[in-house]
Order: C-alpha cells, then structure tokens, then sequence
C-alpha cells in the first residue's frame, strides 16, 4: 500500500476530536489491553445511569461472560429520562421524514411522554417484565418508541425486518415464544403500501404464545382486528399517565434477542443483554462518530438490522443525539432523495453501506451535486468491505475530500463496532476498517489459532470478551459454543477471513462459512435451500453467491427437479416468488438453473466450492479431485454457455 493511499486526519478534524491523535488512541487501546476492569469499570460508571451498583466489571467462564455483575440499570432511562433530568428535554431526538414528504420531530421531553404512555398501555395488556414481544414495524417513530418502551418494562424485543415474510415471522415468534407483537397496518416503500399486518395475521394463525397485537396506524388502510387480540396503537395509549417508572434491571438482563443467518436452515437468535451492550454501542459512537451535542446523525439502517439497534436506537440516544430517520427508498420521489435530506436537516454523520453507495452512483454526480452537503462532517460505512471505487466516490462526491471515512467492522453477534478507526487519530486507508476498538484483542490466525504473519490470510477471531459480545443463541447454548468458540478453542470465530497489514490494520476478505452477503444483509444459503426444498417441484437445491456489482453477492440456485414435466422459464418465477414468501423479497433468487445432477463429493456432500467458481468465472479450474461424477460439472458450464 503505498503513502498516496493513506488518508491521514486533517488538522482541523484532529483538533475538535474526542480522541485527538495515534497518541491519544494508542493511551486508550494499551490501558484497555492492560487493565480492562479499570478502563470500562470507569467509563461504565461515567457514561451510563446505574440504579445499583455493579460489584464487579466482568466474569468470564468462556464461552459465557457477565458484564458489571450486580449491577442494576434501564436502557430507556438512559437513552431518554437522562437527557431530560440533565436539562435537555428541549433537545430533538428523532427527525422523522416520512416516504410521502410527511415528517415529525420528536424531542426528548415528548419521547419519554409517548415511551411511557405506550409502556403503561402494554402492562394494562398484561405484558410483564420477563416476557417477549417481536416488533414487526416499518421505519417510523413507533418502531424506536416499541422498542424503548420494551426495554423500560424490561420486555425482550425482537425486531423482525419488515422485508421478511409471513413465514419468516412465524418462525421468529415460536422460537422466541412472544406474547406480544407490535406492528403497523403498513409502511411506505418505492410510492407503495408494504403491508404488514396480514403477514402478522397469517403467522398468527399458528402462534398460540401471542396474546396481544398492537397495530400503528401509519397508511390508515383498513385491517382486519381480532377482537380481543389486536389493538390500535392510539387505543392501547388513550388515557394512560405520561409517568410509567422504568425498572431496575439487571445488567445481564436480555435487552433484545435479533435472528440473523447462520449455516444452517434456521436463524439463530442472538442474545444482547443490557450493561455492557449499552456500553459498547455507546462508546463507539463517541470514538468512532466523534458525536458532538450540536452533530445531525443519520445511519440509513433499518431497526430490523443490528445496526438499527446499535446505531439508532441505542447507541446514538445513550448519547442524547439528534438523528434523522428516514421511512422509505433511496429513490422515491427520485435518486436524490438522501441528498435532500441531507439538505433538508443539515445532517453532520452520515453511516451507510457499500451497496447503498453503489446504487447511487450508478445515478450520477448531479444528483449530489444539486444539493449543498457542505453540513456533512463524517461519513461511515458497514456491512461489507468497502471496494475501492465507492470508496473515492463517497469520499469526493458526498464528503468533498474533507469529511474521514469510518469503515466500521462489526457483526450482529458482537453487538457493536470491534474494529474501526477513530477519524481524529487512525490514518485511513480505503478498504481497512484499521484498528480495533479498545478493549478488543482481534487476531488473524490459522486453523491452529497460531497467528499468521503480515499480509497473510487467516481468520479472523477475538481473544478476550468485550461488553457488548452476544451471550448466547436463544434456546441453544450448545450452538452457541459450537458456532462460535469451538473452531479456535476458547476464542471468538467470527467466519470472517482477513489479513493484518505491515501497520497493523485489519483487512476484511469475506465469509470462510455458507453465509452470503447480499446488500449488506446476511443470508445463510442453507436458509434459501432450505426453503426450496420445501417446493413440491424441487427434488434437491445448492445456493451458492454470485458477485453482483451493486448488492456485493447475489443468490444463484442450482435445482434438481422431481420427476415430471416442467416449464423451466414458468417455474423459475414462481421459485423466486417462493424465496420471496417463505423468507422475504430481500432473498429472491438473481439466478435459477435447473440441472439433471449436483456436483457432489464421494461422501455425498454438494460440492457448493465449485458452484461458486463456476458463476463467479463460468469454469471451473480448482481441484476436483473428490468429485463424484466430474459430467456433471461441465454439463452445468456447458449450459452457461449454451445461455450467454
Ligand atoms: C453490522 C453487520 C456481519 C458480516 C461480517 C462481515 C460483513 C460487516 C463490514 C464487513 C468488511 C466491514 N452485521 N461486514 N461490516 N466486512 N468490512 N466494515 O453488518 O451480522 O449483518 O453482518 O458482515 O462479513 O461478518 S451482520
């Protein structure tokens, strides 16, 4: 990497950061890495309201870890009352535009009124602390206030994007056993009503955990309301007191439980508890944000995402933070919809994703340049290795060369940012999360867990637990262990590849497991075969990733039919409708090709190595020497062919 690609702070960034300076993070990284129980025991007790007193910083039986044991707080309290106690009720919270062109800003002091009318409501419904409840909302306010609400009475939430189906919806709510649901009639996307009280209706039929539905009115279209089950959101507020005391809970409390991909059909749903999670998504956003009390943020994730819960919800409103949040698509009405927002609320950070990026460039510079960004002061980056070009394009396009780039690292089971520059000390490189955050130990290792040297690849895990780490799968801890501290004995496996610089930065390469990468959203193909399998048509499925230029990757499926006569160009679009209901639009198939065998080894196991190479560069050159019928492989080349 040569000097002309490293990016160093400007003075002038350097000058107002909360961490000025290599020397400033290298004094935080060493303390942390020397006295960790000090270094967040402190900050701990600095940056969060605790109801009692935590006796000690952490307890670590691997693979399970406490953090600031005895401990009691309230993660509402300390994203909402605290603001308000503190003088600054006055201060906006949320900015809130809606797809339409509607749009609402909510400060403090009215956030801790509409959270503790909403949370008063759901105790008269009977809902306790302890319970679960799954939020099924599109991007409004209430999607933040549910959540809230949930972690004041100390409700498990559980957001399911609202891009997942019925199907999906079903599955999430039986794992976790809620007894409540929070949704909407519907959201606005594209121009469009996305409807998502009849997935809700047609989960339900098959959840008898669920005792109440709570439905926002966001597109007043009329829905069908069970009598007894389902309530209005209006109605479950109407006459509740503005004062609902937030409990005292313990810090290793379960704030949320998110399901995301893993290698296998089923979602696993990641645990975050309340202290150190709370912590984590807090410190990040003042080390790697450099948030100040005047910054407009806006992370453009959705709450369905761990970003959403991290960099919307709780890590930003720990901070008492002003921040955007934004209903609909990129390009309604047009492709310079973002850009007008930014304008609009003079938005200082921006957090994004490559394949955001991407999208928008492809629309041109004039977009951009039709509208004064000059407010932006930061720009941020998440959910896949950022490629150079977007990379020089955010940087000169949007932040005019004089905003850093924060490329942040991190995973829905690491609950916020482990490897991420702070952008008034860490030199940039473009592609480089850079450094760890402090507190974490990230290494590179081999198979052994022996460490490889410079600019050799290995995976990446982490040796020493963090606060905000996921503690376990819901309901299964023994795939907790398996998944995550059994390939490097005692050590995090994050099923990322890397390599670490002569300068020590990390490089991100990628999944070394089945999970795909599609628009920053995790997707595991066992899911996708999975569900494929599931179609009468479909004797058997592999998924692999097809490198896409604007979502990263894009599911390709190989499909091995029953017996019968089919239409190849009929059945691929009821296929991808198929993906489409039984995991969500989101996971739609790019590509469906129909083959008489599946490449497999001696044992039986689909060769998916191969399947990749061969969409990825139409041949296949690597070792083929455990494959079982090697016809099979040029059969499926041969008709790539016979299509392009
Ligand atoms: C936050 C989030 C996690 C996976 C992770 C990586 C990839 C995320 C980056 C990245 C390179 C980044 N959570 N990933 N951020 N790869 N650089 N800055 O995305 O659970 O949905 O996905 O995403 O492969 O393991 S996630």
């Amino acid at each position: 990497m040569s000097q002309a690609n490293i990016y160093p702070p400007s003075a002038d960034f350097v000058k107002q950061a909360n961490v000025s300076g290599m020397e400033a993070y290298r004094a935080l990284y060493q303390k942390a890495a020397d006295k960790p129980e000090e270094f967040w025991g402190e900050l701990a007790k600095e940056k969060l309201h605790w109801m009692e007193p935590f006796s000690h910083v952490f307890e670590w039986e691997p693979p399970f870890v406490k953090w600031f044991v005895g401990g009691k707080l309230n993660a509402c309290y300390n994203c909402v009352d605290r603001h308000v106690g503190e003088g600054n009720g006055d201060k906006v919270a949320l900015l809130f535009e809606g797809e339409p062109g509607d749009s609402r800003r909510i400060t403090y002091s009215e956030l801790l009124k509409d959270v503790s009318r909403f949370a008063n409501g759901l105790l008269r419904l009977g809902i306790e602390t302890g319970d679960r409840a799954i939020i099924y909302m599109p991007m409004i306010p209430e999607a933040v206030i549910a959540m809230l609400a949930c972690a004041r009475l100390g409700i498990t939430h559980s957001v399911v994007f609202g891009g997942f189906s019925a199907e999906a919806l079903k599955a999430r709510i039986q794992d976790l056993g809620a007894k409540l649901v929070i949704t909407a009639d519907g959201g606005w996307r594209k121009g469009k009503e996305v409807k998502l009280k009849p997935a809700v209706d047609e989960a339900l039929a098959d959840c008898p955990s669920v005792t109440s539905v709570v439905v926002c009115e966001r597109t007043k279209t009329p829905v069908p309301m069970v009598h007894g089950r389902d309530h209005y959101w209006q109605a479950v507020e109407a006459g509740q007191s503005e004062h609902c005391p937030a409990v005292p809970l313990d810090s290793e409390h379960p704030l949320f439980v998110l399901y995301t991909s893993g290698t296998t059909g089923k979602p696993k749903g990641i645990l975050h508890t309340t202290g150190g999670y709370l912590l984590q998504c807090a410190m990040t956003v003042e080390w790697v944000f450099d948030l100040k009390k005047n910054d407009v943020y806006w992370c453009t994730a959705d709450i369905g995402w761990v970003t959403g819960h991290s960099y919307v919800t709780y890590g930003p409103m720990a901070l008492g933070a002003t921040q955007v949040i934004y209903e609909g698509s990129p390009d309604t009405p047009g492709f310079d919809r973002w850009w007008a927002i930014v304008e609009k609320y003079k938005v200082s950070i921006l957090y994004t994703s490559p394949t955001a990026i991407r999208a928008l460039i492809r629309q041109g510079d004039h977009l951009p340049n039709a509208h004064n960004l000059s407010s932006l002061r930061l720009l941020g980056s998440v959910g896949e290795p950022i490629n150079p070009a977007a990379w020089e394009w955010f940087y000169k396009v949007i932040g005019k060369e004089r905003c850093p780039i924060v490329d942040t690292w991190w995973q829905t089971e690491t609950g916020a940012m482990l490897i991420a520059p702070m952008p008034g000390a860490v030199p940039l490189k473009p592609g480089s999360g850079t450094l760890p955050i402090p507190g974490v130990m990230a290494e590179v290792v081999n198979l052994d867990g022996k460490p490889v040297g410079p600019n050799e690849e290995g995976y990446l895990i982490v040796s020493r637990p963090w606060p905000s780490m996921v503690r376990t799968i819901w309901g299964d801890p023994k795939r907790f262990e398996d998944q995550y501290w059994s390939r490097v004995p005692g050590k995090y496996f994050t099923g990322d590849a890397a390599r670490r610089d002569e300068d020590g930065y990390f490089w991100v390469l990628g999944r070394v497991d089945d999970v795909l990468n599609v628009s920053g959203h995790r997707l595991s193909t066992m899911e996708v075969e999975s569900a494929l399998v599931r179609h009468p048509a479909v004797a058997e499925a592999a998924v692999v990733g097809k490198p896409h230029e604007i979502t990263g990757q894009a599911v390709c499926c190989f499909i091995t039919l029953k017996k019968g006569e089919y239409d190849h160009d009929v059945l691929s679009k009821e296929l991808r409708q198929w993906i489409a209901h039984e995991i969500g639009a989101f996971a739609r198939p790019e590509e469906i090709r129909f083959s008489e065998a599946l490449p497999k080894t001696r044992s039986g196991k689909i060769m998916r190595r191969l399947l990749r190479e061969l969409v990825t560069n139409n041949t296949v050159a690597g070792d083929v020497t455990t494959l079982e019928d090697l016809s099979v492989i040029t059969k499926l080349a041969a008709q790539q062919d016979d299509e392009s």
